[in-house]
This record gives structure tokens, sequence and C-alpha cells, in this order.
């Protein structure tokens, strides 16, 4: 039986944190030995902000890495940078001609990443027909992410379902694969905020390249009420619900045992233990992550990585082309 086909991205717009984490690459893993999987570094995402050279380029490497040092096994799965297939801006094109501006005006993505903001480039706002291209080039059934790219992949699926409508059956309809627990971890200073890698406030989020000692301070000062209840109630106490998700989903406790865990012992020995929690998940990964970057292997996998989604890519980017009308040569 062929297996089903797997396509998710993050950005390298900042450090890694544990909501991606938690939200999608822990399900990059997962899926890779089941599904036939394409895993990218979206760097042509990640420009619809302003991104410094230096920083992107490293930003880049990084985000590859974790991607490896998270598990990820490159004779599994295909791991490579989006810019470096350019089917994906010339899909991404088309898709940009297939999509109404109405649609692109109601993602709550484009409306939170230009509020207040002066100017903001064309390619934020075009970001959505991209991601389409992304998932479509490789005709993927599942796309692993967390919570707030339900409503991209949903303009996805309409984007795939009009294509076919007009020229003919084409795409697969993707489906998200979205976590039970964790799908949309907040900010440890606002948790009315998710977190975000490029949040400029570095207490916000951990990212999984913090040191210990950095990760056990964020959680001491992350932001509780000032009650003492460890208790999931994120109406009345958003702050706390957000820290017991972490926990739930870095330690695979339920809820309810975290709740009698602590049962009347203050927000003390909850936090302590879950910074411990979290420690115990990241160390290991960043000494993986820098046996990696010191193998001098990253670029050799991404090369690789870049030919096979290329064949797949080209492959569709052609048939695409020829029902469209252009000529193909
Ligand atoms: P940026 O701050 O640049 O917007 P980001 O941290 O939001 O970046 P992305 O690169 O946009 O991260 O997302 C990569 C993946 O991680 C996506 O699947 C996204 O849904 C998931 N993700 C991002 N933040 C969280 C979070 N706080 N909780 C759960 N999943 C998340
Ligand atoms: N928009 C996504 C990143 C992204 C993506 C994709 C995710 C770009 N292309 C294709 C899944 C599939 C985000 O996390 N902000």
């Amino acid at each position: 039986m062929t297996k089903l086909k797997v396509l998710s991205g993050m950005q390298p717009s900042g450090q890694l944190t544990l909501g991606n984490y938690i939200g999608a690459l822990r399900n990059y893993v997962k899926l890779q030995h089941t599904h036939e999987c394409y895993f990218m570094v979206v760097d042509m995402h990640a420009v619809t902000v302003p991104q410094e050279p230096a920083a992107l380029k490293e930003q880049s490497e990084s985000v590859a890495a974790l991607y490896l040092a998270a598990g990820i096994d490159p004779k599994a799965a295909t791991v490579f940078l989006q810019s470096t297939v350019p089917a994906h801006a010339e899909l991404g094109w088309l898709m940009t001609t297939l999509t109404y501006m109405g649609e692109l005006e109601r993602m709550t993505q484009f409306k939170d990443k230009s509020a207040g903001k002066e100017s903001v480039g064309a390619g934020l706002f075009t970001y959505p027909s991209l991601m389409a291209a992304d998932i479509m080039l490789y005709n993927a059934d599942l796309v692993p992410v967390g919570d707030d790219q339900k409503q991209h992949l949903e303009l996805t699926r309409d984007l795939a379902q009009r294509f076919n409508g007009r020229y003919g059956d084409t795409f697969t309809i993707p489906k998200g694969y979205i976590p039970e627990v964790g799908a949309r971890i907040m900010s440890l200073d606002d948790a009315s905020k998710k977190m975000s890698k490029s949040n400029p406030n570095a207490g916000s989020y951990i990212a999984l390249l913090d040191p210990p000692d950095v990760i056990r301070k964020k959680i001491s000062r992350a932001v509780t009420d000032s009650g003492r209840e460890v208790k999931y109630d994120p109406a009345n106490k958003p702050e706390v619900s957000n820290l017991i998700s972490i926990y739930s989903a870095v330690t695979d406790k339920s809820v309810a045992d975290i709740e009698a865990m602590y049962d009347g012992q203050g927000y003390g020995p909850f936090k302590k233990e879950l910074a411990e929690a979290v420690v115990a998940l990241i160390e290991p990964l960043q000494q993986s992550y820098r046996d990696i970057r010191e193998s001098g292997e990253l670029h050799r996998i991404l090369k690789e990585g870049q030919q096979k989604a290329s064949e797949l890519a080209e492959r569709t980017l052609r048939d695409v082309k020829s029902k469209m009308g252009f000529v193909v040569l």
C-alpha cells in the first residue's frame, strides 16, 4: 500500500520554541516512519517580514539542525530549504492568482502581524497562497501544524478544490494533523497571546536552545494569578492552565493527574518540577543539535533533500502549467 504523504514547515524567523515542538515538530517525528514525509524550512515565508541576512542564514541552518536533533531521520524523511526548490515560488504565484482578496483579508495571522505597522509588505498578505502551494506541490494528505494554522489550511483546501473544479482533478485535499494537547501553547508573560519565536521579549517563550538555567528562570518567572490552586481552568486561570498544558504535553501525564499531584501545594513545587521536566526533554535534544552542527553534514543532507523534493515538485508544476494552458516545452 502506498504511504500517505505528509508535508510541513517552520519559519526561520527566530529560534524554535517549545510551542513549535509541542504543536508541530513532535508530530513530524512521530509520522516519519509510517508516512512519506517532507519537512522544510520555510525561508521564503520568513522574508514576508524584514530579516537580517546573517540572522536568516544562521536561523535557517539552526531550524534544519533542530529538526534532525528532535529525531527526524533524513533517511526516512525529506528535509530541505523551501528557497532551494524554485517550484514553490512558481506555484505560489499561480495560487496567488487563484486566491480572492477577500479570502486573504480574513486571515487572522495577517491581521495580527500587520496591526499597528506603518508599512506592511505585500508578501505578508499573499503568504497563505504560498503556503497552499507548498502543500499542493507534494499532494500532501496530512499537514502537522499547531492550532494557529487551521485557517491557512482551510484556504489551502478551498484553493485545491477550486483548481480541481476549474482545470480537472489534480490536487489532493489535505487535512490538518493537530495535537489534542498543546496545539496552542501561550506566552509565558501573557496568556492571551500564543508563544511565538519572533516575540521581542525572550521571557515570553522557551527556546529549544535555551540553556537549562535560563529555562528554569523563565518558568519560575512565568506569570501566574494570585491564587495558589493548580487547576486547569482556561477561562479564569489562563496562565496556570497554559503551564498545565505544557506539563501534560511534556510528560504525557493527564491534566487530572497533574491537578491531583499538586493538590494543596501551591505554584512553587509545580513550577519547579515543570521546569525539570522541560529540561529533561530538551537537554538530549541540545546535545544532538551540537553534534549535528559540528559534524558538517547539514548542507549535504539539505542538498539531498532539495533533489528529492524537486523531483516531485517539478512534476506537479509541469502538470499544473499544462492544465492551465501554459505552453510546456
Ligand atoms: P513567528 O513568531 O515567526 O510567527 P511562530 O513561532 O509562530 O513564528 P511558525 O514558524 O509560524 O512559528 O510555526 C511553525 C509551526 O509551529 C506551525 O505548525 C505552528 O502552528 C506551530 N506553532 C507555532 N507556535 C505555536 C504555539 N505557541 N503552540 C503550538 N504550536 C505552535
Ligand atoms: N504558515 C506556517 C508555515 C508554513 C507551513 C507551510 C506549514 C509555510 N508553509 C506548509 C505547513 C505546511 C506557519 O507556521 N506560520
